[in-house]
């Protein structure tokens, strides 16, 4: 006992000694001669006698910037404090007002409430409209946050009073405000949609690497702007905000941002009740490779911890868990005097002379502009890697009872009287008594100190924030001899539409005019799709050009990657392509370069695997191409269930502005992609497209000379071929998509040969338009009574085509059944509803029943049940009868009894 006594001694007054030089090094060398000493000792140690510290993921839990480091204020803290009550005040009685009128209309007080000193200390001191180089920031805003963020514009005169008493009302007279930031809906304001956890902290990962991108290839000449994202502590639970950050470190982007509001709270509860939300996310950033900058306490700690020589006070601070934290925000001072210093009598006498109500105030870092504002100067000025602030608040903060910390506080949207009177008298705002009740809004004169200040702070940082501004000027249309090659087909050649694709995408890279404002964006698989011979072309983007000498480089197809290079590729990460294309099809107004993504990809792992992100794209007013490759559920030979895609063209139906394709032809792809370059980049529509390209050899035709077809292909539906044979009662239409369009050509040839059906063939480049534009029409007549009514395309083209209809595509059933009331005659649909199977194309189509043989059988079945057919029996002629198809099932080889690929 008495000797571990000793030895402790020992070692007490061991350390104490090293603490002594370490301090004098400090006093006479500085911070980083003293970081060097350490890692000096730490290597000695390990070399000498192979000491082994410890690994450690986090740094104690304290403040990243040491406070006698911390830059002076650059404002006026009392008017800041003043502004920011204001803001304060009108976001929240903006949710309360909008609750009181319309119960149950929501909208979020508490996540603003939490986050106001983060937002406000950056609007005032950080967040650039414009820089000197002409560049700007640009800010992904965390979605629930937007009464705030609407509040301060309102502040500065950009909302009028009107327009917030119409928060979530967006359908009222004069307009509304949108419940989150949507660019769809408010396109002069919000510029990113965030609301969807996850999807702003990737999004602005790619969009600070496409900004680089951007910047090595020339594009962009302005510099310096920052990529600021805020979110949410219980928000980085979402994979996404998680799974790109290592690209983040890997392209060292100095140019972003993270800050995130550790509240400690999510929606339900604690983030991490039992652990440190701020730790672990310390531990993940540092192992990423980001700087990771702390804002835990606030100024009212500074002199208790100098105080704290031994380090108890932050050895405590270390041992506590967020739950015990939050009971801490919700308890009395006295509470947490006894809970926290507590413990140990020398941290009691640390506290001695604060009283209960002095303790209860203790501000944390997050809640502490001096603090806050030292942080993200440091974030701002650190070059080399990505930064993440994480700082430390309060949910619910200034709400008292009413919420703060509490764990309901998330959904608070009512204050009653009391507590409006007690969050005024808080924040100071002259509002007397009497009026409380309706939660005014309040906004001092123009010329008051408090508005001219936060004028005068934005005017010095370039203007306000966020404005959404289309800052392209328009291309000029791609000449026509681009496309020329294309219309004449193959002669007799074979081509998939992929190989078609690509080719003309290497024609538009080579472009004079456009070719530099081509992006060619493909998640780890331009091998797939034949397209390595343009890593050569025009080379793989990377930051540092190509440090290693490339295999086979002597041939033509080795991996070029290159600083100036066009490809992003991206790597085994749909999500992340996507980001990609999200920000280069988003240029034209962010940066306002017109720049033309082309995300090819599985289209497997398209709409279904990042629905989401293609929701959001809508949402932003994204412009480019999406390539579903290997597409269709048969036509993607050997890869099975998780490969085959039978039903993006159904899923990309909920997304209202982007126009889904399924081409047959090169001429058709040649068409649609000229004019979807016209659409989005001459006359500026806020639209994007998605094509399915197959990966099956085969003719490609040249396009019919018929007047009118470049518009049939652009609206969905023209006619193909139309049958020679006069003279017969049976007669039916065939409409085809896709790879389909080949079998739908064969069953054409064999009604027409073995059974005497005169056959028309239609393509069908687009349900989904049909749909949207026969819907339009419907919707008229109905509201028109009066009116002529309108006659929906896929009438007007069908009419008077004699026969049955009977389409065929290789996605499922309900896709030609969505435009089946419009058009004038029986439709039978063909389509792969099931799993896939791995199995040739053959047999395939044969097991879904779209190949020419069950498009024969449809068609006979369907005549089997016209009228004319009926009344042919009975006047005893050539109409198609029950035993006449059974014959056909037995002549074609089918199976009737074969599983249904529906359900097996
Ligand atoms: C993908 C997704 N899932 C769920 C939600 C619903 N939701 C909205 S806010 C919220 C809690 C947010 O917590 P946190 O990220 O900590 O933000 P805070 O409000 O605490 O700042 C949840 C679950 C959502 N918006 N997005
Ligand atoms: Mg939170």
């Amino acid at each position: 006992m008495a000797e571990t006594q000793q030895t402790n001694g020992i070692e007490v007054l061991e350390t104490r000694e090293w603490l002594d030089s370490l301090d004098y090094v400090l006093s006479q060398g500085g911070p980083e001669r003293a970081g060097r000493l350490l890692q000096q000792l730490a290597l000695h140690a390990r070399r000498a006698a192979g000491v082994n510290l410890p690994f450690t993921a986090t740094t104690p839990y304290q403040n990243t910037v040491y406070s006698k480091a911390q830059p002076p204020f650059p404002g006026s803290q009392e008017m800041e404090r003043r502004i920011k009550s204001l803001v304060r005040w009108n976001a929240m009685a903006m949710v309360v007002r909008a609750n009181k009128i319309q119960e149950g209309i929501g909208g979020h007080i508490s996540t603003f409430a939490s986050a106001a000193t983060l937002y406000e200390v950056a609007f005032n001191h950080f967040f650039h409209a414009s820089n000197e180089s002409g560049d700007r920031d640009v800010v992904y805003f965390q979605g629930h946050a937007a009464p705030g963020i609407y509040a301060r514009a309102y502040l500065e005169g950009r909302i009028p009073k009107e327009k917030l008493e119409n928060f979530r009302r967006e359908l009222k007279p004069g307009g509304g405000l949108s419940s989150y930031p949507h660019p769809w809906l408010m396109p002069e304001f919000w510029e990113f949609p965030t609301v969807s956890m996850g999807l702003g902290p990737i999004q602005a990962i790619y969009h600070a690497r496409f900004i680089k991108y951007l910047e090595n290839r020339g594009l962009k000449t302005s510099t310096g702007g920052k990529v600021w994202a805020f979110l949410g502590d219980g928000e980085m639970d979402e994979p996404e905000s998680l799974g790109s950050i290592t690209l983040a470190s890997r392209e060292r982007l100095d140019n972003l941002i993270f800050g995130v509001n550790c509240n400690l709270q999510r929606l339900d509860g604690p983030v991490r009740g039992n652990g440190k939300i701020i730790q672990e996310l310390e531990a993940i950033f540092r192992g990423a490779g980001w700087n990771v900058i702390k804002v835990i306490w606030g100024g009212d700690w500074d002199p208790l911890i100098q105080a704290d020589r031994d380090g108890l006070l932050v050895r405590r601070m270390g041992e506590i868990t967020d739950g015990q934290y939050q009971k801490y925000f919700v308890e009395s001072g006295a509470y947490f005097r006894q809970n926290f210093f507590g413990t140990d009598p020398r941290l009691l006498k640390m506290v001695e002379h604060l009283s209960d109500e002095q303790l209860a105030r203790m501000r944390l870092g997050g809640h502490d502009p001096i603090k806050v504002h030292a942080a993200f100067r440091a974030a701002v000025d650190h070059t080399g890697s990505p930064t993440i602030v994480l700082a430390k608040t309060i949910k619910g903060y200034g709400l008292g009872e009413a919420g703060e910390g509490k764990n309901i506080t998330h959904q608070q949207k009512k204050l009653n009287d009391d507590e409006l009177q007690i969050f005024r008298s808080r924040f100071g705002i002259p509002i007397p008594d009497g009026e409380l009740h309706n939660a005014p809004f309040y906004r001092p004169a123009d010329d008051s100190a408090e508005i001219k200040y936060m004028q005068e702070r934005r005017k010095q940082l370039g203007g306000y924030m966020p404005t959404r501004r289309v800052r392209a000027t328009p291309l000029k249309p791609v000449p026509e001899a681009l496309f020329e090659e294309f219309y004449k087909g193959t002669e007799g050649r074979e081509a998939s539409t992929t190989m078609v694709f690509v080719r003309m995408l290497s024609k538009l890279l080579r472009d004079p005019e456009v070719g530099k404002f081509i992006v060619p964006v493909v998640p780890d698989e331009a091998r797939t799709f034949g397209m390595e011979a343009l890593f050569r072309q025009v080379g793989i983007y990377s930051s540092v050009g190509q440090l290693y000498p490339p295999v086979h480089m002597d041939t033509l197809l080795y991996y070029k990657e290159a600083k100036h290079g066009q490809i992003l590729e991206e790597g085994i990460t749909e999500a992340g392509s996507m980001c990609s294309f999200i920000a280069a099809g988003t240029a034209y107004a962010n940066h306002g370069i017109n720049t033309i993504p082309f995300f090819i990809y599985y289209s497997m792992f398209g709409l279904q695997r990042i629905g989401d992100l293609i929701w959001l794209a809508a949402d932003m007013r994204c412009r480019g191409f999406l390539l579903g490759g290997t597409a269709g559920r048969t036509t993607l030979a050997g890869e099975g269930l998780q490969h085959q895609d039978g039903h993006s063209h159904v899923l990309a139906l909920p997304v209202p502005n982007l126009l889904a394709y399924d081409p047959a032809f090169a001429y058709e792809i040649a068409i649609i992609i000229q004019d979807g370059i016209k659409r989005m980049y001459v006359d500026g529509e806020s639209i994007f497209y998605y094509l399915t390209v197959g990966n099956e050899p085969l003719p490609m035709p040249e396009m019919p000379k018929q007047p009118g077809i470049r518009d049939g292909i652009l609206r969905g539906l023209y006619r193909y071929h139309t049958s020679d044979k006069k003279n017969t009662k049976l007669r039916a239409q065939l409409l085809g998509s896709g790879a389909i369009m080949f079998e739908v050509l064969k069953a054409q040839a064999i009604l027409e040969k073995d059974y005497g059906v005169a056959t028309d063939v239609w393509s069908v480049t687009s349900y989904k338009e049909l749909y949207r534009e026969a819907n339009d029409c419907a919707r008229w007549n109905m509201l028109h009574p009066t009116k002529t009514p309108k006659v929906p395309y896929v009438t007007q083209t069908l009419k008077g085509a004699p026969g049955p209809f009977i389409a065929a595509s290789d996605y499922m059933k309900v896709l030609p059944e969505s435009i089946a009331q419009w058009v004038p005659g029986k439709l039978v649909s063909l389509g792969t509803d099931g799993f896939g199977r791995s199995e040739n194309r053959a047999s395939l189509r044969d097991f879904f029943e779209v190949d020419a043989k069950h498009i024969v059988l449809a068609t006979l079945h369907a005549l089997a049940g016209e009228k004319s057919s009926e009344k042919d029996k009975k006047d005893g002629g050539e109409g198609v009868t029950a035993k006449m198809l059974e014959k056909a099932i037995r002549d074609l080889g089918i199976d009737p009894e074969k599983r249904t690929p529906a359900t097996s």
